[in-house]
């Protein structure tokens, strides 16, 4: 009886951890995304919301910084969130060149990677297809994991849902980093 009601319990209420980086260049919205984010889901404290039964950890980083941590944090990681300002073309280059150097990281192979276009509020900002095609000498890198580029406002919160849900069915079925188990008392 008891191993039924403890298996039950477990079944309700334990949780599957999954940690999420949040990268880009400073000033690309994630602060604003994550602020988002934990507002249309379950937010739990400053960087975890729950999404059925799993729960996302997210640290958010700019990617200029503390490049010798970076393999430590990806080998811990479950997924990549990489967030672009689609209005500032100048800045594009330099966050396609941070992007492949984060992608061609050997720890993170594998490991789900979603690219927010973000900003599509704003008149005559850069397209998904626009970003595609500036990006796209970095496609042979990205390989066989999973990866979306989303168009995203996340000032309005456009486009969140779609990423995090999207994330979320990524990190829970790729069985090469499985999650960190946690009972919820
Ligand atoms: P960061 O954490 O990546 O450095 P922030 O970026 O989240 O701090 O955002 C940087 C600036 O971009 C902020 O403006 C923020 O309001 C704005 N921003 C973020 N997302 C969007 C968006 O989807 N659309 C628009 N139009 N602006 C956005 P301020 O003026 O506060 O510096
Ligand atoms: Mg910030």
């Amino acid at each position: 009886m008891y191993t039924l009601l403890s298996g039950l319990y477990k079944y309700m209420f334990q949780k599957d951890e999954y940690c999420v980086l949040i990268l880009g260049l400073d000033n690309a919205g994630k602060t604003t995304f994550l602020e988002q984010t934990k507002t249309k889901f379950m937010g739990l404290n400053i960087g975890t919301i729950d999404v059925g039964k799993a729960r996302l950890m997210f640290w958010i980083w700019e990617v200029d910084e503390l490049q010798s941590l970076w393999d430590k944090y990806y080998a811990e990681s479950h997924g990549v969130i990489y967030v672009i300002d689609s209005t500032d073309e100048e800045r594009l280059s330099e966050s396609k060149e941070a992007f492949e150097k984060m992608i061609s990281s050997e720890t993170l192979e594998g490991v789900p990677l979603l690219v927010l276009a973000n900003k599509q509020d704003v008149p005559n900002c850069l397209s998904v297809p626009d970003i595609k095609t500036a990006f796209s000498d970095c496609a042979p890198k990205i390989g066989k994991r999973d990866c979306l580029v989303q168009p995203c406002t996340a000032l309005t919160g456009d486009g969140v849902n779609e990423g995090i849900e999207w994330m979320v069915k990524c990190v829970v079925r790729n069985i090469h980093r499985p999650p960190m188990q946690k009972d919820i008392t």
